[in-house]
């Protein structure tokens, strides 16, 4: 496969002035008409007129009105065109039943859709399939008015109507969409769909029409999803000033799609599980998801939309601005500790292996192979966490006005990351090249702490380092925004939180009158996305878990004692640290505390986060081992907390009927995770008290996993199958709860066995990740020394690479981490790398991964 470098980078040679699309639908026979308007770009390099195209079937081509015969060429095709204007038409023809990658038009469940992010759109028709080309669309579909009673476009709807003159029963709508937009912001959707409707008022006064369109059966899960769409709204308007921009914004639920969801122009397209919810079918944890991605993909409207990419390379400054403002919204509408909390979870436990192994690649990746491979943690999560970065650096009034530029030069323009960091340099006047490092080098940065004090002086000598990632030895020091506050011993703070700029590879801050030596809380809130490295005792966490303000390093002072504590275990058998159980006890009591931020206190490292960090400690990681650490620890928390579970679990049950805010959602938290540890003592009856009377899936849920986890889930498996069984995204739980909490022996059988199962549809992408994701995600059982994991994940690997090439490449992921293991493991691991690698006709999206993780 060819590798693509972001410095190769040259202008389109034309500029489309307006695209116009027809498509006669069909499910094996669709037409698609195109004319479009181009014109020679005055900025061109290279004039050569080359259309990207792939799997298209040329009925025939035209340019001024004179048919034409294009060169087929790698990708695409070419054709000689005068130095003037022109008008280009085809007629292509596409089978969208036969389009299992899921990219271009496909169709799912009698449902025709599109998903064109990153490159689909050359699956529709020949084009510029490239986001720095930026057109108007007008498109005019036609159907069958019993199958797709709804045509629905980007844009406004201008028409509808049955014309029976051209076949019996056919429909058709005309949408325009006038702002300019790159390829992979169109959409369609046609099927027999029922509209959730709703309006929305703008600050200026203008009613947009606002619908959900799902499934028939449906249209009870839509509720929750308008209201996020609302209030996505309405805190866009009120916290970056952008208002809508169209009189209508569609929002449609699909089962088969690749993703969680796509910001199309006016056309959302949700993956099912994203935004179909139900107080009896969704958890708080789905519907607390599902406000955030709708958030998202309301949020690319102008972050994303308006002002795109001017290449791929560029993703992040979608991606990593666009997760940075949902996160906000998140934080905003509910806790915000409990937000960057979970936010800092989910860096480390996505993010942090990718950096730190062979897929590491900077938020901005210089060469790619296929583009799908790189909707990463790095580019979305670090992404958001260097945008978080620059925001603490500048200050809060800075980052609006910057933001406010941003908005203003760059509106209807493809941008570079350059664009992005110059409106900040000019509306700050502060010099940015060093911190621009943060998008192009990768890997995690080490920041170590030494503390002094003498006389009054107080003195925390700070240093940088970051670990040679693959294709760069050596990296110069980044700006390290760390967040610090100071301590008296009475745990009173003496210093309020203040931002220290480490720049360098070393540098000391001092703070000076300091009767007694002060206590420091360093890094707090997560100010950047850095490991920690700090020589401090046991005591002196627990007093920060005690005391500290910062609620994020309160909790991550418990983290750490967990983590000291689950090592200790692993490498030498120590017991548990009394010191972290008995404080965190204290804070389990603490009723002052968000039931949210206790049930989150409770939580320790997973199994593979144990994993990196005793890689890194220069140690082989013993998945058994770790285990039974992980089990030890939740074993002596029950114990311990023998007294105080039964009043935590009564004390935070929920009556009144279901909402899904965050205050109810958090003692539901609370109460289920002292359900988990109070399984333990009482062999499972107090969870199956709660199974039978759970009217809500988060309890259902909950106690489900802790019967499966206690090992009497025998009966609940078969009632949940029961009661769900026409529910595919409850089924998608029900396949997932079984491979979570399988005893890590008998992984690889009860995956064996729910692969033979009637509902296991592995073309589904939710069903296929609902039983393979979690598989590899099951550290101790993936990693079980039989090594029959491994082979069963990559035997389905192989069997879906040449249907779906996108959702394969991505697990492939699953085996990024296999030098951190022993030599058998790791020959065992290497083996069925090697099986997929020599696959004939691997996918090139598979075959970029499995080829990155081997290097
Ligand atoms: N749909 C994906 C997202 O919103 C890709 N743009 O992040
Ligand atoms: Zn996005």
């Amino acid at each position: 496969p060819q590798t693509i470098y972001l410095k190769d980078y040259t202008p389109f040679g034309f500029i489309v002035d307006g695209v116009e699309l027809t498509f006669r639908l069909h499910p094996t026979k669709t037409r698609v008409f195109s004319k479009i308007a181009f014109r020679p770009n005055p900025a061109a390099i290279d004039n050569r007129f080359f259309l990207h195209g792939e799997q298209l079937k040329l009925i025939n081509a035209k340019i001024d009105g004179a048919e034409i015969t294009p060169r087929a060429v790698d990708g695409g095709i070419e054709v000689d065109v005068p130095d003037a204007p022109f008008t280009w038409e085809a007629e292509v023809e596409i089978n969208p039943e036969a389009n299992t990658a899921l990219e271009g038009l496909y169709m799912s469940n009698g449902m025709y859709c599109t998903q064109c992010e990153a490159e689909g759109f050359r699956k529709i028709t020949f084009y510029p399939d490239r986001p720095d080309v930026m057109a108007t669309f007008t498109v005019r579909i036609e159907g069958n008015v019993e199958n797709t009673p709804e045509l629905l476009s980007n844009g406004n709807g201008d028409e509808y109507g049955t014309d029976q003159t051209v076949t019996p029963n056919s429909n058709y709508a005309v949408w325009i969409d006038p702002w300019p937009k790159p390829a992979y912001l169109f959409a369609l959707v046609a099927g027999d769909l029922i509209a959730h409707e709703d309006t929305f008022k703008t600050m200026s006064g203008k009613d947009v029409r606002l619908s959900i369109f799902v499934r028939p059966g449906d249209e009870h899960k839509c509720a929750f999803g308008m209201e996020a769409l609302k209030k996505s709204m309405k805190w866009d308007e009120d916290v970056y000033g952008r208002e809508y921009d169209l009189d209508e914004f569609n929002i449609v639920a699909v089962d088969d799609f690749n993703m969680g969801a796509m910001e199309n122009k006016g056309l959302n397209i949700f993956n099912s599980s994203c935004v179909l919810a139900s107080p009896e079918t969704a958890t708080d944890g789905n519907f607390e998801r599902i406000e955030a991605i709708i958030a998202h993909e309301y949020f690319h409207n102008w972050t994303g939309n308006r002002i795109t990419c001017r290449d791929w390379f560029q993703l992040c400054l979608k991606e990593g601005l666009t997760v940075y403002r949902d996160a906000q919204f998140t934080a905003d509408m509910r806790s915000e500790p409990v937000k960057r909390i979970d936010d800092v979870l989910a860096l480390r436990g996505r993010q942090f292996p990718e950096d730190q192994g062979p897929l590491s690649h900077p938020v901005r990746p210089e060469s790619f192979q296929e583009i799908n491979n790189f909707y990463t943690a790095t580019v979305y999560e670090k992404g958001a966490e260097v945008i978080g970065m620059l925001k603490t650096l500048v200050g809060d009034d800075a980052y609006a006005k910057a933001l406010d530029l941003y908005f203003d030069r760059h509106d209807s323009q493809a941008c570079t990351i350059e664009d992005w960091i110059k409106v900040f340099e000019d509306s700050t006047s502060r010099d940015l090249t060093q911190f621009k490092l943060w998008y192009s080098q990768s890997g995690t940065p080490e920041v170590t702490v030494r503390e002094e004090f003498e006389g009054d002086i107080f003195t925390l000598h700070l240093s940088q380092s970051s670990a040679p990632t693959p294709g760069q030895d050596t990296k110069a020091p980044q700006v390290i925004p760390v967040a610090v506050g100071l301590l008296n011993d009475n745990g009173d703070e003496v210093l309020p939180t203040q931002v220290l700029e480490l720049t360098e590879t070393e540098k000391s801050f001092t703070f000076k009158g300091h009767a007694t030596r002060p206590i420091p809380s360093v890094l707090r809130g997560f100010s950047a996305p850095v490991t920690l490295t700090q020589d401090i005792d046991n005591a002196r966490r627990a007093f920060l878990l005690a005391h500290d303000t910062d609620p994020f390093n309160r909790w991550e002072a418990g983290r750490n004692l967990a983590r000291d504590s689950l090592i200790g275990a692993i490498v030498d058998g120590t017991a548990h640290n009394e010191d972290y159980l008995s404080g965190l006890k204290a804070l389990l009591r603490d009723d002052r505390l968000d039931p949210a931020y206790r049930a989150l206190m409770l939580g320790q490292p997973s199994q593979s986060e144990l994993a990196g960090i005793l890689h890194k400690q220069g140690q082989i990681p013993d998945p058994a081992a770790i285990h039974a650490a992980t089990e030890s620890l939740r074993d002596a928390k029950a114990k311990a907390f023998a007294d105080l579970l039964p009043d935590i679990y009564t004390a935070n049950q929920v009556t009144g009927p279901f909402s899904p805010d965050a205050e109810p959602a958090g003692k539901r938290s609370l109460a289920n995770a002292a359900l988990s540890l109070l399984t333990r003592l009482d062999g499972g009856e107090a969870a199956e008290k709660q199974y039978k009377s759970a009217d809500n899936m988060t309890l259902q849920l909950a106690a489900f996993g802790a019967l499966l986890d206690a090992g009497k889930g025998d009966n609940a498996i078969a009632a949940f199958y029961d009661q769900w069984n026409d529910d595919r995204l409850v089924i998608d739980k029900w396949f997932s709860m079984q491979v979570m909490f399988a005893k890590p022996e008998d992984l690889a059988a009860t995956v064996a066995n729910l692969t033979q199962h009637a509902d296991f549809d592995w073309k589904n992408p939710n069903r296929f990740r609902a039983v393979m994701g979690v598989m590899a995600a099951h550290h101790a059982g993936f990693h079980h020394t039989s090594g029959t994991s491994y082979q069963v994940l990559a035997d389905w690997l192989l069997k879906l690479d040449p249907v779906n090439p996108q959702t394969t490449a991505r697990m492939c992921s699953a085996f990024q981490t296999w030098k951190r293991y022993d030599d058998d493991r790791q020959a065992l691991l290497k083996a069925q790398l090697e099986r997929i690698a020599g696959q004939n006709g691997l996918s090139r999206d598979t075959t970029e991964m499995v080829t990155r993780i081997l290097e």
